[in-house]
């Protein structure tokens, strides 16, 4: 527990209004967690797996109207509408307020309120940012307890200070068309309601640790990030850092935790994860950008997870993980998702709580948005650098996104501008890790068209910023794209493990160890600087991948500056500036 009044006082008002029948503060304890995993089953709200299996794993399934993040519902509501921008919903806050204040009232009547203590980063990390979350559902705290650092040492680090995050979930009764996902930037408080879905209501995560705190990092001179954070380690012991943005559902997770490829591996690389979605950067006192993970835990996607694509991942969800919305194998109490193995359950019940037979039906076992949530402790490639708070000095930055035509495999910028006139062009199909249309081309700048918590086009001044102090030890930013489709709709490029091959050749163009080719966009590899040992894939196809056709990127200039148009006057000049040189370079 804790005497900080400020936190007391407002759990007081949050009573008040939302009446629990008790009150239950989160310790962090092994023990408390327990219990609450045994409570959490008595009610069915999670099924306790194979225990041979998978030691200490759970399944839980959400409402079948609530399983994916809900852009359209999502609010920042800044005092003035201006500073929310033209690419997020707004809201007035006191009418916002006064709205959710109405829908939480009397909402945990017969129910408990949980108490959770924070930390975003490791406990005392002078990066890490605490928040205190308000919960409803025993699902909330035990996600939080793995995705975030929680438990009392919060309450120590706090101590009296001010200085942290106000969140209220309320889950109501999950009421699709009463559901609100509302951030006040300006006073460091979230308010979540009538959902159940990891992303809407682990407030820790895309709430704070993105919206809240890319609000922050503007104002205090850092930059919350989309971002996964990865080293790469020579055969010599150097290890060099890559951090990366790509759209939700878009390879993060895989990149952060790719397996070298063989001829690597022999020759002695190693690759460790720091994070697989968020990154927290800071100029360091050498000058660089150092990037610290401010969560705990990995919030990944299951289908498509398998022994091949990323056994890492798989591996670090065989203990202490909580699965949402997979399939559940009656046969053995086990989990399953379409793309773990070529043989679904007979006997098992899908995603919605049906019965289901993979066998014999086309219907899906899993959602395509189904979860795990499991401690970033049991990676086997945790990097040593993840708990220590200090961060990791960031060589390159990567934007990236899934595109079928246009984009080619790889591409540096030219400097540190058009890296951020790069990133603000960035493009990618949707995904079913929000609700609405998959599969749609749609701009989303550096990743963050659905979590940057202010002005997009005070976003972009911030990264033109942040640029300008850090000079020339600025990373170097860089575009992929892994998604390539040949005419009958295959990938081209092979994508996980293999993307090493240019990663490497990224960080060679940072240590200026390797030639380039400019194009009009910025530079590609020379083809046979693209490493294909042991693999498969002939030089030619790599060339089909690599190319630029200035006649699709003269269409992409004129979507940008349909895009540009709606930030109005606070679209920077800087980024005109880009445009009109990419246009002049296109036309000739
Ligand atoms: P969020 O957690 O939603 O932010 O997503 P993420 O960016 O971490 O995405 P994740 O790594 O979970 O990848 C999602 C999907 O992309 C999965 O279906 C993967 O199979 C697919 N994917 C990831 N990397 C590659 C790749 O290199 N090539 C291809 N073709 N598919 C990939
Ligand atoms: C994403 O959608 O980008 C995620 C999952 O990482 S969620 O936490 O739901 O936002
Ligand atoms: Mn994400």
């Amino acid at each position: 527990m804790t005497k900080n009044q400020s936190v007391l006082k407002w759990i007081d008002e949050m009573k008040a209004l939302v009446t629990p029948d008790n009150l239950v503060w989160i310790d962090g304890s092994d023990a408390q967690i327990e219990d609450l995993r045994k409570e959490a089953c008595s009610t069915g709200e999670m099924i306790k797996l194979n225990q041979d299996k998978l030691p200490n794993c759970y399944l839980h399934r959400t409402a079948v109207n609530d399983v994916a993040r809900v852009e359209g519902r999502t609010y920042i509501c800044s005092r003035k509408e201006e500073d929310a921008g033209p690419t997020n919903n707004w809201m007035d806050p006191t009418k916002a307020y006064e709205m959710l204040y109405g829908i939480a009232k009397g909402s945990y009547k017969g129910r408990t309120m949980y108490v959770i203590p924070y930390s975003m980063g490791p406990v005392g990390s002078p990066f890490a940012k605490i928040g205190v979350e308000l919960t409803d559902s025993i699902y909330v705290v035990l996600n939080m307890a793995i995705m975030t650092r929680v438990g009392n040492a919060v309450w120590e680090a706090l101590g009296d200070s001010t200085e942290w995050v106000k969140g209220l979930h309320c889950k109501c009764n999950i009421e699709e068309e009463n559901r609100y996902i509302c951030h006040f930037p300006e006073d460091d408080t979230i308010i979540s309601v009538n959902s159940g879905y990891g992303g809407n209501v682990l407030l820790g995560k895309k709430c704070f640790a993105l919206r809240i705190a890319s609000y922050l990092g503007k104002n205090q001179g850092w930059m919350a990030e989309h971002m996964l954070i990865l080293g790469v380690q020579y055969p010599n012991g150097e290890v060099k850092y890559v951090a990366a943005a790509f759209p939700s559902a878009c390879g993060k997770t895989n990149l952060a935790m790719l397996i070298p490829p063989e001829v690597y591996q022999k020759k002695g690389y190693k690759v460790w994860t720091v994070g697989d979605d968020i990154a927290w950067m800071h100029i360091g006192e050498d000058g660089r950008l150092w990037a610290i993970n401010p969560e705990n835990g990995f919030f990944g996607v299951a289908p498509g997870t398998n022994a091949k694509s990323n056994p890492n991942a798989l591996a670090t969800t065989r203990e202490g993980t909580i699965f949402t919305n997979v399939a559940h194998n009656l046969d053995d109490n086990t989990v399953w998702w379409e793309g773990l193995d070529k043989n679904p359950p007979e006997n098992a019940v899908d995603w919605t709580g049906e019965p289901w037979n993979g066998k014999t039906s086309d219907k899906k076992g899993a959602h395509p948005n189904s979860r795990f949530t499991a401690p970033a402790r049991n990676c086997p490639c945790i990097s040593d650098e993840f708990d220590k708070g200090t961060g990791v000095p960031i060589s390159a930055i990567i934007f990236g996104g899934r595109r079928a035509q246009t984009t080619p495999l790889v591409y540096q910028s030219r400097d540190w501008n058009n890296g951020v006139f790069v990133g603000s062009i960035m493009a990618s199909e949707t995904t079913a890790a929000a609700t609405g249309a998959v599969g749609v081309v749609r701009r989303d700048p550096m990743a963050m068209l659905p979590f940057c918590g202010y002005h997009m086009g005070d976003y972009f001044k911030h990264w033109i910023e942040m640029g300008q102090k850090l000079g020339d030890k600025a990373p170097k930013i860089f575009n992929v794209n892994w998604f390539r489709l040949d005419e009958e709709g295959h990938f081209i490029w092979p994508g996980f493990g293999d993307n090493l091959r240019v990663v490497e050749w990224i960080l060679k163009r940072c240590s200026g160890e390797v030639d380039a080719v400019e194009t009009a966009i910025g530079y590609v590899p020379k083809a046979e600087d693209i490493n294909l040992e042991g693999l498969d894939f002939s030089i030619d196809t790599l060339k089909s991948i690599l190319e630029v056709k200035n006649d699709q990127w003269m269409k992409e200039a004129e979507g940008i500056e349909e895009f540009y148009k709606k930030f109005g006057d606070k679209l920077p000049q800087e980024l005109k500036d880009q445009l009109a040189g990419l246009k002049d370079r296109l036309s000739k």
